[in-house]
């Protein structure tokens, strides 16, 4: 559906007054249950947002948002995304608009387990780094870009739920099929070099990450979510405090105005609109910490198995995977030399090699991997592949990490659903 700055607002005032919007487009509605006849430019307007002509329009019952808007709720700033629900919102980017090396911020997935704040300001933004530290720090943006070396980074950034729709016994959470993963250029100070400034005290064990974001249940004393990592994995020099993404500030549904960013790890680290760093002696035992979230079984399960709970461990560099940005599935190929190509990263590891099959399996070909632009970049692949005649075909990627572990056929089962690196298959027809 195309939409222009008219349509994106009117979308807007269907969301919120829909009897306003109605008057907009109908004039006056007479009968409880009828719109009654669109204006003339209403119905050009209707037509354009629904994205055709409407010739029942007359009947169109008054009051009801038409379900070609509510179905594709418009997120400010995004574009193509899926969105798996609306509150809180998580959306996914569809494969084949992942295809630029570098995501746009229009295309990074959104995840989000709260409310996020409303009207965050970058210049009165500031968040505390306390507990055990020398000096407890409250810094604002400006401080950090003043205080300490500012680096841009491509860094991977992938919910550890990313697949968890394709579990059987299914997973519940957010039905991520492939999309809950990016690679956007962040921009920020290093984590290592506001602790150091803080002065991190000895028997440190972990950090606590909190945001601004508030429960969906709108309990005040209730946390969304808040998570941490290793002090070694806070001390990475590739961990940053970010405040801006792809060169803007970062869109508000990704963290603006201050988000961590701890690539190769499940996305949960990465706190958004973060307001606290605190320096634990202990693991962190924030929200979602504990239980089975974010953690899997320590041990193989069968699907649907039982596991005590204090048998879980926290998920930390996530496995490696590999997307296929092009084709797209249902696309239609010629037989000569279609491109395929995508991405593939690997945690703390790199990508070493990328195999494709087009026989289900059966026989591989190597793509030419890129080296990542930095670490933890996803590296871009590619290869030109031949069928040898026309019908319907899979084409199926694999990626092989530095350790030499490769992605599987099917997925290890868990409770949550995460960690599912399957290879990921498209289909082509070749005509
Ligand atoms: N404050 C806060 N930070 C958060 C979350 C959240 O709900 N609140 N979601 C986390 C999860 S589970 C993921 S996968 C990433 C997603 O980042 P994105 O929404 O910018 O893609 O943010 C993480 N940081
Ligand atoms: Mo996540």
């Amino acid at each position: 559906m195309r939409r222009t700055a008219t349509t994106r607002s009117l979308l807007a005032l269907y969301r919120e007054d829909p009897d306003k919007a109605d008057r907009l487009l109908f004039g006056r509605v007479t009968h409880p249950d009828r719109r009654g006849f669109l204006r003339n430019a209403g119905l050009a307007t209707m037509a354009a947002l629904v994205g055709g002509t409407i010739p029942f329009h007359r009947t169109m019952p008054a009051h009801f948002i038409p379900v070609a808007l509510a179905d594709a709720p418009l997120i400010e700033g995004k574009d193509g995304l899926v969105v798996l629900n609306d509150r809180p919102l998580n959306a996914e980017t569809p494969a084949h608009l992942l295809d630029d090396a570098i995501t746009l911020t229009e295309r990074h997935f959104i995840r989000n387990n709260g409310i996020p704040p409303t009207g965050a300001d970058a210049t009165t933004w500031t968040f505390t780094v306390d507990g055990l530290v020398e000096t407890p720090l409250t810094l604002g943006i400006d401080d950090l870009k003043r205080r300490f070396d500012v680096v841009t980074r491509a860094l991977t950034l992938e919910c550890a739920g990313n697949g968890r729709a394709f579990f059987d016994p299914p997973a519940t959470g957010a039905q991520w099929t492939y999309g809950a993963v990016a690679c956007s250029e962040w921009t920020g100070v290093r984590l290592a070099d506001v602790l150091k400034a803080a002065g991190v005290k000895s028997g440190v064990v972990y950090t606590a990450h909190e945001g601004a974001d508030t429960h969906p249940s709108g309990a005040a004393d209730q946390r969304p979510i808040s998570r941490g990592v290793p002090i070694a994995k806070a001390m990475d020099p590739n961990t940053l405090l970010a405040f801006a993404q792809n060169g803007r500030p970062i869109h508000p549904m990704n963290g603006a105005p201050l988000r961590l960013v701890i690539p190769g790890w499940p996305g949960s680290c990465s706190q958004k609109w973060l307001t606290r760093v605190w320096l634990r002696d202990r693991v962190h035992d924030g929200v979602k910490m504990t239980g089975t979230s974010y953690r899997v079984p320590g041990r193989p399960l069968a699907p649907g198995e039982h596991l005590d709970e204090t048998d879980f461990v926290i998920i930390e560099a996530m496995p490696v995977k590999s997307l296929i940005t092009n084709p797209a599935t249902g696309d239609r190929a010629a037989v000569r030399a279609s491109e395929v190509r995508g991405h593939a990263w690997a945690g703390e590891r790199t990508v070493d090699a990328v195999r494709l099959s087009i026989d289900f399996g059966a026989t591989w070909t190597p793509a030419e991997v890129d080296e990542p632009v930095n670490p933890h970049a996803w590296q871009n692949w590619r290869a030109e592949i031949e069928f040898p005649g026309p019908g319907y075909y899979e084409i199926w990627a694999r990626a092989t990490d530095s350790g030499g572990m490769s992605q599987p056929h099917a997925i290890a089962w868990n409770p949550k659903g995460y960690l599912n690196n399957a290879m990921h298959r498209v289909a082509v027809t070749v005509a």
